[in-house]
């Protein structure tokens, strides 16, 4: 058994390892994540998980959410008779005190879950019946949580999606301008001002009830679903933001990442292309689970969302690079600055694309 500080963590979740080594994992941009491996081989391996708490002020709160949607699908799977149950669903381990996490000394929260063997992760997807089963996933899963009472999740990160909030960052970074890279980048500002009338329109219709509020992921890039070698998704994972929201914004940013044949911090920007070969499959796939539920305003929409994604983590690296790289974890100076322009590329790049995908959601 390994002894570290780390496996002195483990030790105070209710579940007794055998540790043979803790490496770091992933590539999320906010939060520290460890592969805990145990002895022997065929024994389950887990996630060992560092909260962002300056980001997610209440982990509590936060872990509560998870736990309330995971045992939702979890009851919802062992009634249908599913089998491998813990593979379809993310497992937490509580602490022997009976909470969701570990607070260690420093103050930070860590969190413990069962690692799912033997998946992938895809980071770009080629193959448009891949786009179909991840949209699918992302469809059941909006689904499985249709009939959970909204009020018995919190907003884990208040305004997350919310373009009328995020705009008003935006321009608290301008006038603030804490880093002085406001006088290089007036374009691009131009580019994200320029559409936030039409742009902020999805939040005024939550606010005006046009648009319902789910219970949604909130951050449906492809490297959140996990799939078997065959290429079946088995399980959608990062569940930190799932809380009330808009369909909307799960669709758009799939589509975000999806959509786009290039990364979404791809320097030359000359390689951002829309792939709607991908696109379609995915609408399609997306609309197999989710046009029982769907409005017909939303499905309306289903394109716009894609442009609103694509707008909004625009004006969130931008409002990052602006304050001095604060929020999200960068590789290298101006990062996030090379982020904003792909984005804001990808942006113009659904703008061309608007009548082909209108097409293929009235056709899907
Ligand atoms: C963050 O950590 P990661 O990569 O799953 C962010 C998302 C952004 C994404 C951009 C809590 O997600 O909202 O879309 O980076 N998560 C949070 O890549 O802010
Ligand atoms: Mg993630």
């Amino acid at each position: 058994m390994e002894s570290s500080p780390l496996s002195g963590l483990i030790s105070k979740f209710d579940i007794n390892l055998n540790i043979e080594e803790i490496y770091p994992f992933g590539n999320g941009h906010i939060n520290d994540t460890y592969l805990v491996k145990t002895t022997p081989a065929e024994a389950t391996d887990y996630m060992l998980q560092r909260k962002n708490h300056k980001i997610f002020k209440n982990v509590p709160g936060m872990m509560n959410n998870i736990v309330t949607t995971t045992n939702h699908i979890r009851k919802q799977l062992v009634a249908s008779g599913a089998t491998e149950v813990e593979r379809k669903v993310m497992t937490y381990i509580a602490s022997r005190d009976g909470q969701m996490f570990v607070k260690d000394d420093a103050g930070n929260f860590w969190t413990l879950f069962v690692f799912i063997a033997d998946c992938l992760v895809v980071e770009n997807i080629q193959k448009p019946e891949q786009a179909f089963r991840a949209a699918q996933a992302f469809g059941h899963f909006q689904k499985q949580l249709a009939d959970l009472p909204g009020d018995s999740l919190i907003e884990t990160i208040p305004n997350f999606h919310n373009g009328l909030s995020r705009l008003n960052d935006f321009n608290t970074a301008i006038s603030t301008d804490a880093a002085g890279r406001v006088s290089d980048n007036q374009l691009i500002i131009k580019k994200i001002l320029d559409r936030s009338v039409e742009m902020t329109g999805l939040q005024r219709g939550l606010d005006n009830k046009t648009l319902p509020l789910r219970i949604t992921h909130n951050d449906t890039k492809i490297n959140n679903i996990l799939f078997d070698k065959d290429n079946n998704t088995l399980c959608i994972i990062d569940l930190d933001t799932v809380m009330p929201g808009s369909a909307l914004y799960d669709f758009g940013d799939a589509i975000r990442t999806l959509g786009n044949r290039a990364p979404e911090d791809e320097p030359d920007i000359t390689k951002i292309a829309f792939n709607e070969e991908i696109y379609k499959a995915f609408a399609q796939g997306y609309l197999s689970e989710a046009r029982t539920f769907l409005s017909p305003n939303e499905i309306d929409l289903l394109p716009f969302s894609c442009r609103y994604m694509a707008w909004e983590q625009a004006m969130r690296f931008f409002t990052d690079y602006l304050n001095g790289d604060t929020y999200y974890k960068t590789d290298y100076p101006g990062h996030n600055l090379v982020r904003t322009k792909a984005q804001v590329r990808y942006l113009e790049v659904l703008e061309e694309q608007q009548d082909v995908m209108e097409t293929i959601v009235k056709n899907s």
